[in-house]
């Protein structure tokens, strides 16, 4: 039986039709670790197997059609978000003009989210929902041996004018029975990020999330919970340290402190092997125990991210969190006794906050004892329960929907209604933020005598290539007019 062959790609996220190197994008790059994932599968099923990722190549959506191939007939592999849908039809339409007869396949969050709209296009053969480690080659086989694509669960097409849905695809129960990503088929030195040092790797250690926040899209993602077994986990970074000379390791995972047993075990297991890498995790303050951040330390955690959101209560409650604001702190206060640095995630203006909590939230990112600070202005993402009660009162268009569908839309994505405020307000309050927590005598002091701190800056802000990237991204008019946000990209429809 003649196999197909299989390219999986990443369309160029920060396309927005000018020249926009990797090296100069103050945001960086990240290893695409879905395509890298679903590469190691199709390989160990014995097909050959390439991954393009469009943003490390910084390609235009026909030069990703040129790499992919003129007249290529095997399986193309696109991974979507909702943000880079646009950007990834672009290049599919643009490599279905000179490659008519490959068969191209959508699969990522957006597939989960919007799957009937996505196969709408002709230019997609078919849409995978769901983890697509099974359904993609199970597809492939399909398609090799000639039997019905929608045996397949999980897959999507269009047939008679309709989106068709196959069963749905069960989420994986071992994930220690999974090869690793294949990052060996990616420029793994290329990738670049700002507070990270290079040449680093990404992995995840689980899948999922038990909590379910109003704002996140968990719910919607199928994401039963499940962990990889430790020993798996310590083999594919012993792989990282010596394959790709890893310095800094990045667990995506949403939150990596979840089982403070299992947790300490890792840390020693990565301790154990012996060798100096750095890593960094996404974390929830209240999962953090005072036994686990100095396990976290001791094994090499560089920071430790968290999403707080709020210092308010009432807020927390409205987008159950299940965290109060005095569990945060004590997550905080956890990582600066454990001496790990620390970053928290705020979002101003969600929805029926008021101003004095906007205040509120702001005073406790400046005495949280943080040492970094995020803040975003809300926004309405799809498939969140905060979205989907907004469409459901009739307060908001459906923007995404529109969006995926190449409708015209705003230029700005829907945000919770606060008519309290105003946008402009909301900016003031971000502005604000930043200054109040950055620029405090108390703070400089602390970035320029801490050792650890100042060694981080010479290691990233000092690094080769990161002054000319953070001036040429602060140059960009996009970022002098939006204030960095990324509303331009999605009004671009390029993400
Ligand atoms: C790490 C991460 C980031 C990192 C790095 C991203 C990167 N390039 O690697 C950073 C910080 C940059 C980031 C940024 C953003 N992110 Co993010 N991120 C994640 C996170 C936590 C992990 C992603 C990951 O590596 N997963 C591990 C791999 C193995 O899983 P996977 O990619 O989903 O792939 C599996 C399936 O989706 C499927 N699949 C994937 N691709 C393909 C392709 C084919 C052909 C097939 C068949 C199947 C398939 O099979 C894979 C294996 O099972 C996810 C949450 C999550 N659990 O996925 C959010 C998530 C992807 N991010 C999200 C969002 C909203 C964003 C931002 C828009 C946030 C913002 N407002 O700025 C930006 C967008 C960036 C951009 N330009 O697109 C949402 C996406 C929702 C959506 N509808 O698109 C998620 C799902 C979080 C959430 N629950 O809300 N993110
Ligand atoms: S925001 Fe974080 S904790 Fe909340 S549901 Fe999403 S991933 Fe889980």
């Amino acid at each position: 039986m003649p196999r197909l062959d299989v390219i999986l790609c990443r369309a160029n996220e920060r396309f927005r039709g000018e020249a926009q190197p990797p090296e100069t994008n103050i945001f960086g790059a990240f290893p695409p670790l879905g395509i890298a994932q679903l590469a190691g599968v199709v390989r160990e099923s014995g097909r050959n197997v390439r991954l393009i990722d469009g943003t490390i190549e910084n390609t235009t959506p026909e030069e990703m059609a040129r790499l992919i191939g003129e007249g290529f007939t095997g399986v193309v592999g696109f991974s979507s978000g909702t943000l880079n849908w646009r950007s990834t039809l672009t290049s599919i339409r643009a490599l279905k003009k000179i490659a008519p007869k490959c068969v191209v396949v959508v699969g990522g969050p957006q597939m989960d989210v919007y799957p009937d709209e996505v196969v709408s296009f002709p230019e997609v053969d078919y849409g995978i929902v769901g983890e697509g480690e099974f359904a993609l080659v199970g597809l492939i086989e399909a398609l090799e041996t000639g039997s019905d694509p929608m045996h397949v669960p999980g897959v999507v097409c269009l047939r008679e004018n309709r989106a068709h849905r196959a069963a749905p695809n069960p989420p994986i129960k071992e994930l220690g029975a999974l090869p690793f990503s294949a990052l060996d088929l990616l420029p793994i030195a290329r990738y670049k990020a700002l507070t990270v040092r290079s040449p680093f790797t990404t992995l995840i250690t689980s899948r999922g999330c038990p909590f379910r926040c109003h704002f996140c899209s968990q719910q919607y993602a199928g994401g039963r919970f499940r962990q990889r077994p430790v020993s798996h986990v310590a083999e594919e970074i012993e792989w990282h340290i010596q394959a790709f000379r890893a310095k800094e390791i990045l667990f995506f995972d949403e939150t990596f402190t979840i089982g403070q047993k299992r947790v300490i075990e890792l840390c020693h297991a990565i301790r154990d092997l012996g060798v100096k890498v750095g890593f960094n995790i996404r974390a929830r303050a209240d999962t953090i125990t005072y036994e686990m951040a100095v396990a976290l330390k001791e094994a090499g955690c560089t920071s430790v991210n968290m999403g707080i959101e709020s210092g308010t209560d009432r807020i927390l409650k409205v987008m159950n969190k299940g965290v109060t604001s005095e569990q945060m702190a004590k997550g905080i206060e956890m990582c600066r006794k454990a001496g790990l640095t620390s970053r928290g995630y705020f979002m101003l203006g969600y929805k029926g906050e008021t101003r004095e909590e906007i205040e509120e939230t702001i005073r406790f990112a400046v005495e949280s004892g943080l040492d970094f600070a995020s803040f975003t202005v809300t926004q309405l993402n799809p498939a969140t329960v905060d979205y989907e009660t907004e469409l459901f009162n009739g307060e908001t268009e459906d923007y995404w929907r529109d969006y995926t569908l190449m409708k015209d839309v705003p230029a700005t994505p829907p945000r919770p209604r606060n008519p309290q405020y105003s946008e402009d307000e909301l900016q003031d309050f971000l502005r604000s933020a930043y200054r109040r927590f950055y620029l405090r005598p108390a703070q400089i002091g602390r970035y320029a005598t801490n050792r650890r701190i100042l060694q981080w800056t010479a290691d990233t802000l000092l690094a080769p290539g990161n002054a000319m990237r953070i001036f040429s991204e602060l140059m960009r008019p996009a970022y002098l007019s939006t204030g960095g946000s990324n509303i331009r990209q999605v009004a671009e429809g390029v993400g």
